[in-house]
């Protein structure tokens, strides 16, 4: 499929999805927001994909946020469509069972900095700056902002960074837990795709269905997550993947995974 806003590369069983706006420093519009969508739930029904890493294209930004000029004269009912599209887009990556690295090569803001948190973890580069500028502009985050770093990193953290609309950099990003790791400018992509590759090279299902577990326990009661996860932990017994994963340990040879 071809896409005006987007980049799809593909290395062994990883994808590298690139957003490719950068005269606006990669500002989410809906025609990203509906390319964005698209493309993941391709690249989720794609065989060959077993991991994606997200990046934004130039030297300046990952995403710098919406787009603020096709924001600022939408009626209220443009504004619920546009924020519905950007949540089916993040709701998207968080549900899908292959994971997403984003890889924040420079600015991450507003919902560019939600579209990384709705990605599975964070590897950011020392000069990327993030934040939630929404109150700013006179609004607040919208897709998924509030509750996703809320629950990343503790209600206290988040309300400094929600209520004052201040950029962190990196290193401080990451010292809070928003950032899992970070690397300097020409080594960031090398190393999501490293851990993306790594990754791609275990067992698909059992990856897909901690994502699953993971995600979704995080809404339910601990009891019910327990009880949640070890339906998931049946249901891969009755797999190829974990009969060849045992059997692979116990003749000390590689396991070659089929996603069965
Ligand atoms: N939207 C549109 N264009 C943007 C943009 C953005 N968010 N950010 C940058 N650009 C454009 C600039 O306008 C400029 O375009 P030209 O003037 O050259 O045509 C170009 O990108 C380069 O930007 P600058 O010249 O400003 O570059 P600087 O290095 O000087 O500054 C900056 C970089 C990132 C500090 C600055 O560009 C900036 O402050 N950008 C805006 C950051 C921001 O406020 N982001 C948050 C957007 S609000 C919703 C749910 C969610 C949301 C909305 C609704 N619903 C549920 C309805 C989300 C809202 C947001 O994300």
């Amino acid at each position: 499929m071809e896409f005006n806003n987007l980049l799809i590369e593909k290395e062994g069983s990883v994808a590298r999805l690139t957003i490719n706006r950068p005269q606006a420093l990669n500002a989410l519009n809906s025609e990203v927001l509906g390319e964005l969508a698209c493309a993941f739930a391709g690249l989720e029904k794609d065989a060959e994909v077993k991991a994606v890493v997200l990046t934004g294209a130039g030297e300046k930004a990952f995403v710098a946020g919406a787009d603020i000029k096709e924001m600022v004269e939408m009626n209220s009912f443009e504004g619920h469509a546009f924020g519905l599209n950007g949540q089916k887009t993040m709701l998207g990556i968080e549900k899908m069972k292959t994971p997403v690295i984003a890889a924040v090569n420079g600015f991450a803001l507003g919902g560019g900095l939600e579209l990384a948190l709705a990605c599975d973890f964070i590897y950011a580069s020392e000069k990327a700056k993030l934040g939630f500028p929404e109150v700013t502009l006179g609004i607040m985050p919208g897709f998924g902002g509030t509750q996703n770093l809320a629950r990343l990193i503790g209600p206290g953290r988040a309300k400094e960074l929600i209520f004052s609309g201040k950029m962190i950099r990196a290193e401080k990003a990451c010292q809070w837990g928003i950032v899992n790791e970070v690397f300097p400018g020409e080594e960031l992509l090398p190393k999501a795709m490293e851990t993306a590759a790594a990754i791609a090279a275990t067992g698909q299902l059992g990856v897909g269905y901690a994502k699953d577990a993971l995600v979704n326990g995080l809404n339910m009661t601990k009891e019910d997550g327990f009880r949640y996860e070890a339906s998931l932990f049946g249901v891969l017994f009755a797999t190829e993947d974990q009969k060849e994963g045992m059997r692979a340990f116990a003749e000390k040879r590689k396991a070659e995974f089929k996603g069965r």
